[in-house]
């Protein structure tokens, strides 16, 4: 009988699930997974590629830029307890953005002896756990551990398909060494998968209701914080708002759901909108508004419409729903489209509506770039969207911002041209995210924005390596304040006139001395520039484009920026 290792049929396996890369970091436990690579090779099976990542926070990373790019899930194969631990802040982000990853890491040999594959050095002692995956269980949509080697297929189809299903999230398997240096058999491990995704479909009876709410209200808004689903549906809902005249409000924003030059894209402040709204339709939002300062009317109607509209999963979430719409955005978003079509409609208020909000977002647009082009004080993290978003105008980009540039001051219009970090926050995000999705898309230009305090969390020697070691030539941005600026203005803003705020330094938030990050990137071999004065600003991020785009290089600006 034809056999191989565990370890290698892991790789066969997540092949024909349509994986392409698995994001590595290797331990004393990957002998059989490395022994089975080889043989595979050897073999002349087909592999996914298994890169080396040298940390696991820049794996999971990766990965979710990656899916947010292709719409296809990757592998994350990490070391142990400890491996692990070191990738749960991705976890968790991913679970967060509802984003798929087949997540797996070793177990140490729990035999002392006499069975191959049992404990060698002193380290498979020290890093055993009773309950490993405790690690990443919340975060983990479905986990379990590899009993016996002929089961690699089936648990590896059934990861993949929970993965993938509405709402769609990070598993996790454990892989024990043991288990992994035993022989299975090969035949049967490049079928195709044997069990499908599912996808969840929204409820007639709930769609219907919400386009008759929508259809018959006098002030619709929508707040968006994950996108409008595919291309195709992106391009619908901006065709749909403006036929309709819905206020769309970007609140938060993780993905781009509009342009924000579309006549109807109100800006990231629900406040005045959320006052008027008698109709609202949460378009998968974790937290559409803060309850403590944003006021819906008590006559609003509100819809949830999302891959899971009660986001289920997340302990605490009172948000008002009314009608609840579930499905992903690219099926939910058309299928309301045309559930309204044949609606009665109201044209003149209609084009009143529309009008009002044509004036309105030109407004917000106009002040806020007005405000951004102030440069008397200095460089500004506004002043540097507004650059950045000239200097992309019309180009094929995607900008990943974690504390970075701003939606909006930042001009943004195609599907897929704007993320912003998770809102479960795990800093360090956005740099190997947008080594991800430059993975999935070699041609696209990638820009990575982030505060210093990120770009020192993303572990930038590690990132900086991975671009060089890949080729991949993604531009980081870095608005280097010289503090946990978000930190100061969370205790400002719930002690203001507080001991802290009145301080001359704040405890507990700056990071100074500043690191010269030109010199950390410069280590990798990476274009790199410091900036400081306002003028020199779009000629840097010009001259920082030509280098990416033309030498296919990585590229940093350190551009010091003024707190906000
Ligand atoms: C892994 C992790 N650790 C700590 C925090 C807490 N935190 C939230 S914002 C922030 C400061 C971010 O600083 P920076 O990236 O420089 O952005 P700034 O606010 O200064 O513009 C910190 C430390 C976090 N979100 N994630
Ligand atoms: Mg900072």
């Amino acid at each position: 009988m034809d056999t191989m290792t565990a370890g290698g049929a892991i790789f066969t396996r997540l092949k024909a699930l349509g994986v392409d890369y698995v994001f590595a970091n290797s331990g004393t436990d990957f002998p059989p997974v490395i022994e089975g690579l080889a043989e595979a090779a050897a073999k002349e099976i087909a592999l996914p590629r298994a890169l080396v990542i040298p940390h696991e926070h820049a794996a999971m990373g990766m990965a979710h830029g990656y899916y947010l790019m292709s719409g296809r899930s990757q592998a994350v194969m990490l070391h142990t307890n400890v491996g692990l631990s070191n990738g749960a802040t991705g976890a968790i982000n991913a679970a967060c953005e509802h984003v798929p990853i087949l997540l797996m890491s070793g177990r140490t040999p729990v035999t002392e002896e006499k069975r191959f594959g049992a404990r060698t050095v002193p380290i498979a002692w020290g890093q055993e756990m009773r309950d490993q995956t405790a690690l990443v269980r919340e975060a983990c949509k479905w986990d379990y551990e590899l009993k016996f080697p002929e089961q690699v297929g089936g648990l590896l189809d059934r990861a993949w398909a929970i993965a993938n299903s509405t709402p769609k999230g990070p598993v996790y398997l454990s892989l024990p060494r043991e288990t992994l240096c035993e022989a299975t058999p090969r035949a049967g491990l490049e079928g195709p998968p044997s069990l499908s995704p599912v996808a969840v479909a929204p409820d007639a009876a709930a769609l219907a209701e919400a386009a008759r709410l929508l259809a018959g209200a006098e002030r619709p808004l929508v707040i968006a914080q994950r996108g409008a689903g595919d291309a195709a549906s992106f391009t619908a809902f901006g065709r749909w708002v403006e036929a309709w005249g819905i206020a769309v409000c970007s609140w938060w924003a993780t993905h781009l759901s509009i342009s924000t030059e579309h006549p109807c894209h109100v800006g990231a402040d629900p406040g005045p909108w959320l006052a008027e709204a008698d109709v609202v339709l949460v378009l998968d939002c974790l937290a559409p508004w803060w309850p403590d300062r944003h006021a819906l009317r008590p006559d609003a109607r509100v819809i949830h419409m999302g891959p899971d509209p009660l986001f289920s999963r997340f302990p605490v979430r009172n948000f008002r729903c009314d009608v609840a719409v579930a499905g992903e955005s690219a099926v939910t978003v058309p299928a309301l489209i045309d559930a309204m079509a044949g609606l009665p409609r109201d044209e003149a208020a209609i084009a009143a509506r529309r009008a009002r909000l044509a004036e309105g977002s030109e407004a917000t647009r106009r002040a806020a770039r007005e405000k951004a082009a102030d440069v008397r004080r200095g460089i500004t993290k506004a002043y540097v969207s507004l650059c950045l978003g000239e200097a992309l105008d019309g180009l094929e980009a995607s900008v990943f911002s974690e504390l970075g540039t701003q939606l909006g001051t930042l001009k943004r219009s195609e599907y897929r041209s704007w993320f912003q970090e998770p809102h479960s926050g795990g800093l360090g995000w956005s740099f190997p995210c947008a080594l991800g999705a430059q993975l999935a898309e070699p041609d696209r230009i990638c820009v990575a924005t982030m505060g210093d305090g990120s770009y020192m969390f993303a572990n930038p020697t590690v990132c900086h390596q991975i671009a060089e070691a890949l080729a991949l030539p993604v531009l980081v941005i870095v608005l280097n304040n010289e503090e946990w600026g978000a930190v100061r203005a969370s205790v400002a803003g719930l002690y203001p006139g507080g001991h802290a705020a009145r301080a001359n330094e704040m405890p507990l938030t700056a990071l100074k001395p500043s690191p010269d990050f030109t010199q950390t990137a410069a280590a990798s071999r990476a274009w790199s520039r410091r900036v400081t004065d306002p003028a020199e600003v779009p000629a840097a991020i010009a001259a920082a484009l030509t280098v990416v785009c033309e030498e296919r290089r990585q590229a940093l600006l350190d551009i010091r920026v003024l707190p906000d």
